[in-house]
Formats: C-alpha cells, structure tokens, sequence
C-alpha cells in the first residue's frame, strides 16, 4: 500500500468533476485501498479520490470509534435527502480551517462496494455530512464553496502564505 499526496485549497484540480468507474477491477481495488491508508495517516474521517489527484468517482468513509471499519463508495448516487442541520466541517485539503456547513441531516446513497456489487446505505449524523462533503469533492466543490466570498478570500490567502513558506 502507498501514501498519496493530498492536493491542497486553492489547487485547481479540486475543481474538476470526476468520472465513473466503468470496472471495478484491481487497479481501483488498489485505488481504495491507498486512499484509506492516506486517510488514516492523516486523521480523516472520509477522503474522495479528487483529493488524491485522481478523477474517478471513488470514495472512502471511516466514522467508527476504532477507525477500522472503512466504507468503500463507488460511482456513489444520492437516492435521497431529508431534514437539514449545520455542522462544523473540516477536509484535508484546507488543513487547520474549520467552519459551518448546512447540509441534509440524513442522506440515502447507492454505490459499489470494492468487490463491485450494489449496496444502499442510510447514513445520519457525521457520517451523512461526511459523504456529502465527500461526494461534493467528487462534483469538484469544496466546502470553502458555501462560504461567504469573504471567508473564501481569506482562506484562500491563508493556504497560499503556508504553501510559500513550505517551499
Ligand atoms: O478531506 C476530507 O474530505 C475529509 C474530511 C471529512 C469531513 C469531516 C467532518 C466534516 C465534514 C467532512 C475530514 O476528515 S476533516 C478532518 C477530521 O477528521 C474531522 C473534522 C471535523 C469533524 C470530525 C472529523
Ligand atoms: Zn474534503
């Protein structure tokens, strides 16, 4: 397994909408896997494939106690949405900012599983928040996005001060 390199705010390839995966075979199998070990290595509770630089629609999702129980999310759909409630977000790709998001309060997603069958999940809480915000990245949308252009100004100067420094 390998660590891949996380693509950070305001990094245009963010933006991008991934495409489907047309198989899944052992290549995205590969993809999955290095993706939850990226995830872990960086305390995250969810990591889309945009992230890593690749545009394929590939999610991976840990909100479990013990972080070993991650879900593997292919060309995920969103069946459908319900209530609303507003919690605090951060992502990998904008390290050390943190802010409030609207989102549904619960959310019913169909995807493939890493051996490519069908499954359905009804999620609530975080782990509903958490896969929106994932499959957001995967429309190339950041959470940054729903902040005011004020905030996004800032943030972006922010992100782009740290990456000179860290040259
Ligand atoms: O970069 C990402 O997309 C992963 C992101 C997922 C997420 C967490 C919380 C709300 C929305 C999306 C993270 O894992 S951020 C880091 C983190 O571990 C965390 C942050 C806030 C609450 C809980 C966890
Ligand atoms: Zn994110």
């Amino acid at each position: 397994m390998a660590l891949l390199p996380i693509l950070r705010y305001p990094d245009p390839r963010l933006y991008k909408r991934a495409t489907p995966v047309t198989e899944v075979d052992d290549n995205i199998r590969a993809l999955a896997d290095n993706m939850i070990e990226t995830m872990r290595a960086a305390h995250g509770v969810g990591l889309a494939a945009t992230q890593v630089d690749v545009h394929l629609r590939v999610i991976v999702l840990d909100v479990s106690d013990d972080q070993q129980h991650p879900l593997v999310f292919i060309n995920p759909v969103l069946v459908s949405e319900e209530g609303s409630c507003e919690r605090e977000e951060g992502c990998l790709s904008v390290p050390g900012i943190y802010d409030w998001v609207v989102r549904a309060e619960r959310a019913e997603v169909e995807a493939l599983d890493r051996e490519g069958r069908s499954f359905r999940i009804k999620a609530e809480g975080l782990m509903a928040t958490c896969l929106l915000h994932e499959m957001d990245h995967l429309e190339g949308k950041v959470f940054v996005d729903y902040l005011s252009p004020l905030k996004q100004n800032r943030i972006k100067t922010k992100m782009r001060k740290r990456a000179r420094e860290t040259l």
